[in-house]
């Protein structure tokens, strides 16, 4: 396996500005790739070349595969990474690469296939002695076999889409006589969406514990895992606050989830960076839900436990290098990182603007990933997030008191944004005391 000379980077905004520190430091060539809308993103001027590839809209900008491909032949790019959303998780977009001659940064093209379908990937966990929720095995063939099923297993079930994501195609169901319209519902709505109304079904775990593994694997079958991380503070199925590790979990359920997820990955052969999401209830019994075939916005929160850059690990794997072993890494102390977003703090709605004023926090184990400066057009096509600030302290509590600070010393004026927000949470007694669950903010 050769040597990557020069990357593309197919995305924007902070994972954009994230990766091509990696790749610079590591001496390699990155080229960016932009919409109109982004061209006075400040991380332009920092890559070795930048290209226009749409107007602004990501369906014909950092979604559209020939004009990123042509700018990747355009600059004589080796590889292409592709970070999170927009391609990362794209199967015609790894053909095509391959189709080209170009290295995509991630998962081969069998991995991606298995584990997209969400309802193949639990049976395949299952057969790989991963704990998976009660529920049927493979796809659900119509709602009469959905209410046997349900019967069996008992009330309250949840029945899932299996192409679903961000919680569309997904029904709570508490009683018999209401299966077959949530069914049909939730059917047709998963087709409408991801064009696939395939349905599987689950027992539904009350006031779940949303606990995820980060694992990495190499081209020669090592697979090594870099700790969880506790992401249960959500709202509308997009994540607050990411920490690791996850306090709730005692050291031996800890390691059983660890090996768990290594298991996972080496069963299938995995290999790049990859998360499997488990959920874990309120005994503690955790329960395989889906694989991320691709890098994730809290992989930071990793990084700070471990040390690791789990971005040059990716190349390093694409390269052919082998990963460190388990023991030559160690997770240390606890890291926690709010997702700060141009939103209204209080109704999520989102504020695009110009910032007018800016202040960012710093110091020792305090970590800013973001894109934006003073005077920063934030544009309104794309996502809402407009930074990271992921702090590392021996301990939580210390953690959450430097996070405090850190947010206190964090200024933007022009937009809305979610900093205020975060900072009622460092606040927060449920919050402080870990008591919480998915559904807290909803609440
Ligand atoms: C569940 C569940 C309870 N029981 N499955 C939500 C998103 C999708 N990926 C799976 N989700 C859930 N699946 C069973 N069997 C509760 C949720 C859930 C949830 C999970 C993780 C984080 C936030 C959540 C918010 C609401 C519901």
């Amino acid at each position: 396996m050769s040597k990557i000379k020069k990357i593309l980077i197919a995305n924007r905004g902070e994972i954009a500005l994230r990766a091509l520190r990696t790749i610079k430091e590591i001496g390699k060539e990155a080229i960016c790739v932009y919409a109109k809308a982004d061209k006075e993103a400040s991380y332009l001027k920092f890559a070795d070349a930048s290209i226009c590839v749409g107007k602004d809209v990501s369906t014909t900008s950092y979604l559209n595969i020939p004009a990123i491909i042509s700018a990747a032949e355009l600059a004589d790019a080796d590889a292409i990474f592709p970070g999170y959303g927009f391609l990362s998780e794209n199967q015609d977009f790894v053909e095509i690469c391959e189709a080209h001659n170009i290295r995509f940064i991630g998962p081969s093209l069998d991995n991606m296939k298995l584990m997209a379908d969400k309802s193949t990937a639990k049976e395949v966990m299952k057969k790989a002695g991963v704990p998976v929720v009660p529920g049927n095995d493979g796809a659900l063939k119509d709602a009469d076999e959905a209410k046997k099923i349900a019967k069996e297993i008992g009330f309250p079930v949840i029945l899932k889409a299996a192409s679903g994501g961000g919680g569309r195609g997904m029904r709570v169901v508490e009683s018999e006589d209401e299966i077959e319209n949530a069914y049909i519902a939730a059917s047709t709505e998963a087709q409408s969406a991801f064009g696939d109304g395939t349905m599987y079904i689950e027992k539904y775990i009350k006031n779940p514990r949303h606990i995820e593994v980060q694992i990495l694997a190499d081209k020669h079958g090592n697979v090594i895992h870099i700790g969880e991380r506790d992401c249960s503070l959500q709202r509308r199925h997009q994540k607050l606050i990411e920490e690791s590790p996850a306090i709730l979990l005692d050291d031996e359920v800890r390691a059983r989830l660890h090996e768990s997820a290594v298991k996972a990955a080496k069963y299938i052969g995995y290999q790049s960076a990859g998360t499997f999401e488990f959920l874990v209830d309120a005994d503690k019994n955790f329960y395989f839900m889906e694989m991320n075939t691709r890098l994730q916005v809290e992989h930071t929160v990793s990084e700070m436990v471990s040390g690791l850059d789990l971005i040059e690990w990716m190349i390093r794997i694409e390269e052919g290098e082998k990963l460190p072993s388990q023991d030559e890494f160690e997770l240390k102390g606890h890291a926690i990182e709010c997702r700060i977003t141009a939103e209204d703090p209080v109704k999520f709605y989102p504020t695009p603007g110009k910032i007018t004023h800016l202040i960012t926090p710093g110091g020792r184990n305090v970590r800013l990933d973001t894109h934006i400066y003073c005077g920063y057009e934030m544009p309104k096509y794309y996502d809402s997030l407009i930074a990271k600030l992921i702090v590392w302290d021996k301990d939580r509590e210390r953690a959450i008191a430097k996070m405090k600070e850190a947010l206190r010393e964090f200024k933007i004026e022009g937009i809305k944004s979610t900093i205020d927000f975060h900072s009622k949470m460092m606040d927060n007694v449920d919050f402080i005391t870990n008591n919480f669950d998915t559904k807290y903010l909803e609440r």
